[in-house]
């Protein structure tokens, strides 16, 4: 494995490439065009100059996540190509400054969902959180407020204001895509991206449903091992993959995160990792990487990742506040770089225990 960390880009980001740099292990970053909207190209020169000042800092780009998918693509309107066909564009460009890795997800209107961007903890330190009972009781369009207005002044990864302020829009045009209908749109999205993927070895690597349930009524597919097996099985090619995210699909109890990373030996792309602290089935938190800290056994899941011979890019993932940081929530320095140095800890054991 590639230990890596995610970074928003100079304009957005309050952790620096330097500061990334001096975490031990980490060489390289998983980072985005912050700037672009979903459905454009990205320009060359924008590629080039993000590569050219990773670079300039002793890093590399070990990934994107993510190039967003165009609304138009997931509910499959008839103007759906002309926005394949940019996406294709942007592979074919990252592909050609040597990017082989592209995070994506295909969740409608919401990306992931929290109901808290800073609960407080006994200790002071400060998570991200989701209640049921606390979306239950919200309008969907009074979600991005309450996103928007916890974020530090940041705006978070997956609601940016232009899509947010056409919620209600969004929605409607929704209204006739169910599970079915998405898995459908997947499949020919994906069976238009592969060529792509083949002459440029990318590997796709979609990143499941956060939460791992349908959520204000939308449909969700990317959320077990059942309907990723199916995912893969409909479009096989070994560059259709998926980004394993502990915490997404952590989110639903029932999801048995060892068996599933071994059942998708081959086809994992890219891993985030990271613990999660359940109060009940449907009130968690997003607890410190130590197993003991959370609900999740961290062991276990990095034997797993270890054992399937994974070597891809992979990153802690959203971390606790604390120290007195402020930045983007789930993503602050200090707490992913404890999470990093956990991580690579716990794969140096595996590892030598496993010689
Ligand atoms: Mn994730």
């Amino acid at each position: 494995m590639q230990m890596t960390m995610r970074w928003f880009g100079s304009k957005h980001d309050s952790v620096t490439l330097d500061q990334i740099r001096q975490v031990p292990g980490v060489k390289g970053v998983i980072t985005t065009l912050y700037d672009t909207v979903p459905g454009d190209a990205w320009e060359v020169e924008d590629i080039r100059a993000l590569k050219a000042e990773v670079e300039a800092h002793g890093l590399t780009i070990a990934g994107i996540e993510s190039v967003n998918i165009h609304d138009a693509i997931k509910i499959g309107t008839p103007d759906r190509d002309k926005y394949i066909d940019n996406y294709i564009t942007t592979l074919e460009r990252l592909g050609q400054e040597g990017i082989r890795m592209v995070c994506y997800n295909f969740m409608p209107v919401f990306d992931w969902t929290r109901t808290e961007l800073a609960r407080k903890r006994p200790d002071g330190s400060t998570v991200l959180a989701y209640s049921q009972a606390a979306i239950d009781a919200l309008v969907p369009e009074k979600m991005f407020d309450s996103i928007a207005g916890d974020s530090n002044g940041h705006v978070m990864p997956g609601w940016e204001p232009e899509r947010m302020a056409h919620v209600k829009e969004l929605f409607e045009m929704y209204k006739d895509v169910d599970n079915e209908k998405l898995f459908a749109n997947l499949k020919y999205f994906l069976e238009r991206i592969m060529p792509v993927c083949d002459k440029y070895d990318i590997n796709m690597a979609i990143h499941p449903d956060d939460p791992a349930w349908s959520v204000f009524g939308l449909p969700r597919i990317i959320i077990n091992k059942e309907n990723i097996l199916r995912m893969m099985k409909m479009v096989d090619n070994p560059h259709n993959g998926v980004t394993f995210c502990s915490g997404s699909y952590g989110t639903n109890l029932e999801n048995d995160l060892p068996d599933m990373i071994r059942s998708l030996k081959g086809r994992i792309h890219f891993a985030h990792v990271r613990n999660l602290k359940f109060n009940s089935p449907t009130d968690f938190e997003e607890s410190a990487h130590l197993s003991s800290d959370g609900t999740f056994d961290m062991y276990e899941i990095m034997k797993a990742l270890y054992d399937i011979g994974f070597d891809g890019p992979i990153r802690p993932d959203h971390g606790r506040m604390i120290w007195g940081e402020v930045a983007m929530p789930g993503y602050g320095l200090y707490d992913r770089a404890l999470g990093a140095a956990y991580l690579n800890g716990l794969w140096e054991a595996i590892e030598k225990a496993n010689k």
